[in-house]
């Protein structure tokens, strides 16, 4: 087990509770956008300024993206981290749940899916979670107070009996084809939609089911982005024994020409994923 890549882990885990305690203050809108055009709020650039300080120090981290900058931050190191810093943040508003996602390659960014090592998520709900995935394994823990791990689950893995759905963006811009698909898996879960990505996977690594952010008629790559929501959410949940897909293929075998390029995003149980692959191809 490489301590670089402990430390990277360790490094978001403990800036969590900061993070967490720096919302509050923060749901108001900043002056600018991101780089692909969502605004963006004080906790947004917060979070990104804390991550990208914190795990840049660290001797092994050699590249810093995030969704909210332009550019990669270099440095020296074998280890390369895509941080979406605050997902979810429009949930701030409301009050409801966000997280921050994050993957450790060992190739400069943007890289493929398979230049992956680790990926990540921090869940800011009632209680403050971490969802990991390295060296074949998904764990859950509870981030305490100190920013330390107490470990709830040592082998995560994706219930077998598929229970819960959710789809980002609005019906009417969804295509013919998906829209099909959803109206049969609607007869077959129950919906859970929070506008939360990490929010709504951790509804399907719970429960077992299918998340997903399609093309739309007028944006065909859809919302999320390949690198810092696209990989990580999909090295999470294959390696909790389900599937990802841009409604083609993998998502761990797709590479971003650019940073900030979008996907249709698709996680769950195999039977859904494959099932949605054959009526999207239909
Ligand atoms: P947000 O814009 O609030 O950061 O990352 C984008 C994202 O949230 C995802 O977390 C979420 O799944 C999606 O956008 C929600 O989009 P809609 O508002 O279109 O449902």
């Amino acid at each position: 087990m490489s301590d670089a890549i402990e430390a990277v882990l360790d490094v978001v885990a403990e800036t969590a509770p900061d993070v967490r305690g720096g919302l509050a203050g923060r749901r108001v809108y900043e002056a600018g956008e991101n780089p692909t055009g969502d605004r963006q709020l004080e906790a947004d650039v917060y979070a990104d300024e804390l991550l990208a300080e914190r795990l840049l120090d660290l001797e092994d981290v050699g590249g810093y993206a995030s969704e909210e900058r332009e550019s990669v931050l270099d440095d020296e190191g074998s280890y390369h981290v895509a941080v979406d810093p605050l997902d979810g943040s429009s949930n701030l508003r409301s009050n409801n749940t966000m997280g921050t996602l994050f993957g450790v390659y060992d190739e400069p960014l943007p890289a493929g899916g398979d230049a992956l090592v680790a990926s990540g998520f921090v869940l800011y709900g009632p209680i403050t979670t971490m969802v990991t995935a390295r060296e074949g394994t998904v764990t859950e823990a509870v981030i305490e107070a100190d920013g330390s791990r107490r470990v709830v689950d040592p082998a995560l893995t994706l219930p077998e009996e598929p229970t819960v759905y959710g789809f980002g963006g609005r019906v009417p811009q969804w295509g013919e084809a998906f829209s099909t698909y959803v109206e049969a898996v609607e007869s077959e879960l129950k919906l859970r939609y929070g506008g939360a990505m990490i929010g709504d996977v951790n509804q399907v690594l719970t429960y077992g089911g299918i998340f997903g952010y399609p093309g739309l008629v007028d944006r065909p790559s859809g919302k999320l982005r390949l690198l810092f929501e696209g990989h990580p959410i999909a090295h999470i949940v294959e390696t909790a024994g389900g599937a990802s897909s841009n409604g083609e293929r993998s998502l761990l075998e797709c590479t971003p020409d650019s940073l900030h390029e979008r996907t249709p995003l698709f996680v769950g149980n195999d039977e859904y994923i494959d099932r949605l692959e054959a009526a999207l191809s239909a």
